[in-house]
């Protein structure tokens, strides 16, 4: 590769890589950068998306925005980002393992949609990463360390499949001709749709010491012998093609410019608007309770593990979408946070359809301890109401807050501090009325299946609690 795009385009401080001697996925990665200098792209319109495997290695070299992500969803990302910001160049490097085993149904569904996105895929036959698995590429018959009699499945031709699934552009070249792979890929760069280049890569690791083939040199020879042109396959007869490799451009279609974000620009946006501006926002004859809150009102619960604010939030969110026939979403923290330290959970409630469903910047927090007081109040509205629990915590950096000792009250009057959140919703109601009473006794009802009795005392006390409390 010439030095000066070397020196541009990638990240020399990541050097030496991983690949083994011999491996083609270096030669590959050149013609990338080759194919991508030649176009004079700025490195910051340029997204390198992958996945996982050695080919996927590859955008931790190059100085472009690179995303690695998991197995065989690659493509999954890369629509992210294309959505996302359709201004911005993405491309997609996979091995074959990535792209059409684990990775299958995102190819083929990510080729239906058109989005404008590269795809090169490094086919070298193999699951080379995991140490020469065979794959929906490897050649029936070929030895890999899951067929060391011989593969017996037929194998994919990822070039067929990439036509068949409606690819506008679609080619194949070797990393014995990297030039035609240069060529093919800058193509492929500047089609208006989804284009795929596959380029047959050698794995000497993997693929060639269990095929005869221990160094890439007999490897790049066993793959210019196994090639043969688009034009030449043309007078050849099924025998003499089998095991070979067809390169050049199967399909180089420039009239498929029709895909999802124009289709969605087209179609989807000026109904949506033209919906949005009749003030109908939705086909079924919803009754919504007005909130005096505003149209949209954000609730976050927040506490320690082992508080209920998971449970809390299921009865706020069923109260106000089932019988204030409110719009609703929850969400809702599981990961480590939610067994220690602070957790939360937002609940969305909506006169209107509700498009983003966490709470951006609430306007009701509920803090059942100190660590949570720290962690949000400074996230809430500036009007927001917080009410927080003063048995578990004594400072918030916000004044004008409800203080009311959930926790004592729970174990002095019902004798187990569990109870705790259910005061807090009763009291969240009573203050703010997000969600009606009723609303609230029959979600209560209707989670709660045990200690109901107990449950919908609770609920009545947090009514009044809240009616009575001080703010400072
Ligand atoms: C969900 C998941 N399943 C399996 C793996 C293990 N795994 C890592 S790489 C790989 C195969 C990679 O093969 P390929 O995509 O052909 O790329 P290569 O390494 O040959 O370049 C597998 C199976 C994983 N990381 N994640
Ligand atoms: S295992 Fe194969 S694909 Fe992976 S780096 Fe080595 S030669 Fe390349």
């Amino acid at each position: 590769m010439p030095a000066e795009i070397a020196r541009d385009y990638l990240r020399l401080e990541r050097l030496p890589h991983i690949l083994c001697s011999g491996c083609g996925h270096g030669t590959a990665m050149s013609a990338v950068l080759r194919a991508i200098a030649s176009l004079g792209w700025k490195k910051d319109e340029v997204v390198v998306v992958s996945g996982i495997g050695c080919a996927s290695r590859i955008p931790g070299y190059l100085d472009f925005h690179t995303l690695h992500t998991t197995h065989g969803r690659s493509l999954a990302f890369a629509t992210g980002v294309k959505l996302a910001n359709p201004k911005l160049k993405v491309i997609s490097i996979m091995g074959d393992g990535d792209a059409v085993a684990i990775g299958g149904n995102h190819f083929i569904h990510s080729i239906r949609r058109n989005l404008n996105i590269t795809t090169i895929i490094l086919n070298n036959n193999i699951y080379g990463m995991t140490g020469g698995q065979y794959s929906p590429t490897t050649p029936c018959g070929a030895n890999a360390a899951t067929s060391p009699y011989g593969n017996i499945e037929p194998s994919f031709d990822i070039c067929q499949l990439s036509v068949g699934c409606g690819a506008g552009y679609v080619a194949r070249a070797t990393v014995h001709q990297p030039i035609q792979a240069e060529k093919y890929i800058a193509k492929a760069l500047q089609y208006p749709g989804f284009s795929v280049v596959e380029v047959v890569t050698t794995c000497p690791t993997g693929y060639g010491s269990r095929n005869r083939m221990n160094k890439g040199l007999e490897m790049l020879k066993w793959l210019k012998d196994r090639t043969v042109s688009i034009s030449a396959k043309e007078g050849m007869s099924p025998e003499e093609l089998k095991d070979k490799i067809v390169v050049g451009e199967f399909i180089d279609d420039a009239t498929r410019t029709k895909n999802y974000l124009s289709s969605y620009e087209a179609d989807v946006v000026p109904k949506a608007m033209a919906k949005l501006a009749s003030g109908h926002h939705d086909d079924i004859d919803r009754k919504p309770r007005k909130n005096p809150l505003g149209v949209r009102c954000e609730i976050r619960l927040s506490g320690s593990g082992g508080q209920g604010v998971k449970v809390a939030s299921k009865i706020l969110a069923k109260a106000a979408g089932i019988w204030d026939d409110c719009y609703v979403t929850k969400t809702q923290l599981y990961g480590p946070e939610a067994r220690g330290g602070a957790t939360k959970a937002d609940v969305v409630i909506s006169e209107q359809e509700i498009c983003y469903p966490k709470a951006r910047k609430a306007d009701i927090l509920v803090a059942l301890n100190q660590e949570s007081v720290d962690l949000f109040v400074p996230t809430m509205k500036d009007n927001a109401v917080i009410i927080i629990d003063a048995s578990l915590a004594d400072s918030c950096p916000r004044t004008g807050s409800y203080w009311i000792p959930f926790t004592k009250i729970a174990r002095q009057e019902f004798e187990t501090p569990l109870v705790a959140n259910i005061l807090a919703l009763g009291a969240l109601i009573s203050i703010t009325g997000a969600v009606s009473e009723e609303a609230m006794r029959e979600a209560v009802k209707h989670v709660l299946t045990k200690q109901t009795e107990k449950n919908l005392k609770a609920l009545e006390r947090g009514f009044a609690l809240g009616k009575t409390a001080e703010r400072r």
